[in-house]
């Protein structure tokens, strides 16, 4: 992973290695994250709260497991300002006083939580964001727009564990491989066909979704003899890493949308953690990423908790979805 990092850095911007070490230190904690998720049951509570195990001590849950390491390892380096996670309220200061070019590190460390149950993929989605001046901690201090992101990417902890990673020269895919517990090269330069016949959506939410949405899904589910003149497939993974990581290897488009259900929070998905890192790797592989209103990673965050209307994925098949919206 360094190596081919390093090789894109060395032939556009030039190398920046405090952002190679940080992305080591990232890589290192995934590597430890899917060390615990592989050992299952054993190696904490799945799903559910916290609960004893038969010694009588009380097991955590996996995700607080998760986020703990990311912590203690990428919360150690000397660059990182500040860490802005899915499974703690407030933001985690590492430094008093901010300088310009440090990190701040926005993550979800066990995205899909609800699979673990069921012993599905999971994953861990990343964020980094360099600051351009010196702060002041306060949480509006981390309220950056995704455009900003100086690189993001996933771990995804499936049948084998990987990591796809944009510094935003394109997307890179690598695989764990357990012998030498490196990250290896095995998807390179990602690329997301322009047009496809896949959409991923949790479609029991039917009723509660806006017209544009309804029409799109209805128009793919009328397949050749409908207005789209193609046969759709569907997948839901339930999983964002999970079915991302399907569009980034054969394309398709993914909706998680503002409905009538989760308006009151501003959708489910959350912006900073979730829908950016995203937006930013399906961008650099060629993809769209869009609100349905405009592109995700222009959305001016007003809490870093914040929630979004996420539909990414093949380019075409977005601009469609828009122009419905737009409609
Ligand atoms: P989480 O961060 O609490 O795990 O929630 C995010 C997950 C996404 O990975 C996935 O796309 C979505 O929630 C699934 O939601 P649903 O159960 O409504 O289908
Ligand atoms: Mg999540």
């Amino acid at each position: 992973m360094t190596q081919t990092t390093l090789r894109q850095q060395f032939q556009t911007t030039g190398v920046d290695t405090d952002l190679m070490i940080l992305m080591e230190d990232i890589a290192t904690a995934c590597r430890m994250i899917a060390d615990r998720v592989r050992h299952g049951a054993f190696a904490g509570v799945l799903g559910a709260a916290e609960t004893e195990n038969v010694q009588g001590e009380t097991q955590k849950e996996l995700d607080v497991i998760s986020d703990e390491i990311f912590q203690e390892i990428v919360g150690a380096n000397p660059n990182v300002a500040a860490l802005v996670s899915e499974e703690v309220d407030d933001v985690n200061w590492r430094k008093v006083a901010p300088q310009a070019g440090d990190f701040v590190v926005y993550y979800d460390p066990l995205d899909g939580s609800s699979n673990l149950d069921v012993n599905l993929s999971v994953g861990t989605i990343f964020s980094i964001v360099r600051l351009g001046a010196a702060i002041t901690p306060a949480p509006e201090a981390v309220q950056i727009k995704g455009t900003d992101q100086i690189a993001a990417g996933y771990a995804i902890y499936g049948p084998s564990t990987g990591l796809v990673i944009t510094t935003g020269h394109g997307v890179d895919g690598f695989t764990h491989h357990p012998g030498s517990g490196e990250f290896l090269l095995t998807q390179p330069e990602m690329s997301i066909p322009s047009e496809t016949q896949e959409f991923a959506i949790n479609a029991s939410r039917y009723d509660l979704w806006d017209a544009p949405v309804r029409q799109y899904i209805d128009e793919c589910l009328r397949g050749a003899n409908g207005p789209r003149g193609k046969k759709f497939n569907m997948r839901w993974c339930a999983s964002m890493v999970a079915d991302v990581h399907r569009i980034l290897t054969r394309g398709g488009v993914f909706l998680y949308p503002k409905d009538s259900g989760n308006a009151g929070q501003g959708g489910k998905l959350r912006l900073m953690y979730e829908a950016n890192p995203m937006g930013m790797l399906v961008e650099q592989a060629g993809g769209a990423s869009s609100t349905g209103y405009g592109r995700i990673m222009e959305v001016a965050p007003t809490g870093h908790h914040q929630r979004v209307s996420v539909i990414l994925g093949s380019r075409d098949e977005v601009a469609v979805i828009e122009s419905y919206h737009k409609d």
